[in-house]
């Protein structure tokens, strides 16, 4: 069921001893809405702990360091940037289908929680739970703050990409006027400027991996396990690579894929402007945002690749 704010409102100041589920292979938004609203129920007096299948990447400590993850037997399950069980990883089959309130933004939200707070348009889920906290009037700290500008601030390429929200520039606005505190510059320096010496050399090689198809239309850039161990790269230095597939003239659609498990390729999908890529990605069981999108496809890097490229000219025609 669909939901609004005050029907939000109304579960939250009334649950307890929460979990809070994040996607796998975590972002600044997941993450920064998972702590976000962690801060949100302790200022209503709910206990809470927020997980992850996966380790969160050291870039994002400073939203998760020395904040506490009680230990208590879950009474409430809420998800937040999830738009299909089957991206909670290990946690779905504790979890999937015991999700009371999902607050997301993606548009191909599967409606598998009781209750869906979606907000398509939103920037990010982070822009859903800072207008939900307003709504609220409850406190937000300094470290919510943080954590939800975090969110938007990824989610929306640093306030450049389309899905870019009035509203998100909004909050950024009245973030800025009211946290003297929090150094905006710095995170935005380390969520899209700082780089492992692994990823610095991964996007070095970046051309050369780098293959065009469909008259330079689609550029898909493949990665396998055996590549990322012989360049010495580990899974969260891949994070956050898709938009570079967009970088070469005439793009329309750039797709990175990356092989997570032997014989299993998550593949991320951006469109450069026209085409909805959460579209071709819910083809191939996935899906997302018209302008980033993804899915998981199994096979070796040949039968993946070729999946791909079969939906992309399916929907380029
Ligand atoms: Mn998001």
């Amino acid at each position: 069921m669909y939901i609004g704010y005050s029907e939000a409102e109304t579960f939250l100041r009334n649950c307890e001893d929460a979990v809070i589920i994040t996607h796998q292979s975590p972002d600044g938004d997941c993450i920064g809405a998972g702590y976000g609203l962690k801060d949100i129920l302790a200022e209503l007096g709910v206990r809470s702990r927020v997980v992850c299948s996966d380790e969160i990447p050291q870039r994002y400590s400073f939203m998760t360091d020395g904040i506490e993850n009680e230990d208590f037997e879950p009474k409430t399950i809420i998800a937040v940037d999830i738009a299909d069980t089957k991206l909670m990883g290990r946690y779905e089959e504790i979890y999937g289908s015991k999700v009371q309130l999902c607050i997301d933004h993606h548009e191909s939200n599967k409606n598998y929680a009781e209750m869906t707070l979606l907000r398509p348009k939103a920037t990010a889920a982070c822009e859903v739970i800072y207008n939900l906290a307003k709504y609220m009037e409850v406190n937000i700290s300094i470290h919510c703050a943080t954590c939800l500008y975090t969110g938007i601030a990824t989610d929306s390429g640093c306030f450049k990409y389309d899905c870019t929200t009035p509203r998100a520039h909004e909050i950024a606005a009245e973030m800025k006027r009211c946290y003297n505190e929090i150094n905006f510059a710095r995170i935005n320096r380390y969520m899209f400027e700082v780089k492992t010496k692994g990823r610095m050399i991964l996007e070095a090689k970046f051309s050369d991996l780098m293959e065009d198809y469909i008259g330079g239309k689609l550029v898909i850039v493949a990665v396998t396990m055996d590549m990322m161990e012989n360049m010495g790269i580990s899974a969260p230095e891949m994070e956050g690579l898709a938009p570079i597939t967009l970088q070469l003239e005439d793009t329309e659609v750039g797709v990175l894929m990356r092989e997570r498990e032997p014989g299993e390729f998550k593949c991320s999908f951006r469109s450069a402007d026209e085409i909805n890529v959460s579209e071709i990605c819910q083809t191939l069981g996935g899906g997302g945002h018209a302008k980033a999108a993804g899915c998981t496809i199994k096979g070796d890097v040949e039968t993946a690749k070729a999946a791909v490229i079969a939906a992309v000219e399916k929907a380029l025609k």
